[in-house]
């Protein structure tokens, strides 16, 4: 073993210095839990070919998508995991119709959303996928959860992060005092600190964008992804990634800047991807990180959803890139309304 600074996870999570201990015991025993669910999820996808976990479950989720067997046991590690040690007041998953309740006398103080297997279309072919989580505290004074606890603003986050199940698996996170990436020496089944202070660069080279889908964007959409492309006036044009693992193209993005898209189109009108669970704990983590995440034009955080699985289009990446976007969006907005 060739570590030269062994700070695990949970060592890292009991010296935060900027919250008082209690708290710092509550988030260290839910992260244990977090770490758990992404621990048994990294396994089952490492062994899903001599196990027979590939391939479809046989029945589709409440955004009528087809649910693959590993969005179930992903989805039972996180449920299971995160109820036990009972910080934890209420759910929503990706794969779940309502807000998940926690049995009366097992219940804490956290909220939690969570996209237990995100880009799952690239489960079978061995491409890298993700889990994503954010913690919110509750808002409920008495035993009950009501939906005022889960339909928030993404500022009120107290933390986020996401899982990569990639060449190395990482856990990447925040408290909202920075960005620290942790990954897992399977050795000694620990998560070891070994990205302090992630920063995304202020202008990036790369944009992230399902292309496929070029013909229902609208004009602001179009005139940005074509001016980031051109190579008029000597620019160089930027390249273009997209894996359609949300969680991978996000984690290329903070290290390597550029900007990452899932707009509105005239097929999806909100967007593809949801607010709870991937775009607002994906933009704590980027804002935490110097860049910048929009709708095209309000900070995703800012936004507050309206039901649980509310989707929303979505912006992020290094800041200069995503202001850029913006400022086209202004300008066709501005264009449409002197038509
Ligand atoms: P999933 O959570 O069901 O896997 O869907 C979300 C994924 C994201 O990871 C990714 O950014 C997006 O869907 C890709 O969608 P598309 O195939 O339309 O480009
Ligand atoms: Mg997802």
């Amino acid at each position: 073993m060739s570590h030269t600074n062994l700070i695990t996870l949970n060592r890292w999570l009991l010296s935060e210095t900027h919250k008082d201990l209690a708290h710092r015991l509550e988030m260290a025993n839910l992260m244990q839990g977090i770490q758990l669910a992404c621990k048994i999820t990294n396994n089952a996808i490492k062994r899903a070919g001599f196990e027979q976990l590939f391939g479809l479950a046989g029945i589709t989720n409440v955004h009528s998508e087809d649910v693959k067997k590993l969005d179930i046991i992903a989805n039972d590690a996180f449920k299971m995991a995160l109820k036990s040690t009972r910080e934890v007041f209420c759910m929503v998953s990706e794969e779940e119709d309502s807000i998940i309740p926690v049995p009366e006398g097992q219940s804490g103080n956290f909220v939690i959303t969570f996209d237990p297997l995100d880009g799952s279309s690239n489960l079978d072919c061995n491409v890298s996928v993700g889990s994503i989580f954010g913690v919110w505290p509750k808002i409920s004074s008495d035993k009950n959860f009501s939906e005022k606890d889960v339909l928030r603003k993404g500022r009120d986050m107290i933390a986020s992060g996401y899982a990569l199940y990639g060449s190395a698996t990482m856990l990447v996170l925040t408290l909202g005092n920075g960005v620290f990436g942790f990954t897992l020496d399977n050795t000694v089944g620990e998560f070891i600190l070994t990205h302090s202070h992630m920063t995304i660069k202020h202008k990036g080279q790369i944009y992230s964008i399902n292309e496929g889908n070029s013909v229902y964007w609208d004009k602001s959409t179009q005139n940005y992804v074509n001016h980031i492309k051109s190579n008029e006036g000597g620019k160089t044009p930027y390249s273009s990634r997209y894996i359609g693992s949300m969680v991978s193209d996000v984690h290329r993005t903070l290290l390597y800047g550029g900007i990452f898209m899932y707009p509105a189109d005239s097929k999806s009108p909100q967007g593809k991807l949801r607010f709870l669970y991937e775009v607002a704990p994906l933009s704590f983590i980027v804002e935490q990180a110097g860049g910048k995440s929009s709708d095209g034009k309000t900070a995703c955080l800012d936004l507050v959803p309206k039901n649980i699985h509310q989707r929303n289009p979505v912006f992020m990446g290094s800041s200069h890139d995503v202001s850029l976007l913006e400022k086209f969006h202004a300008e066709h907005t501005n264009e449409s309304h002197s038509k």
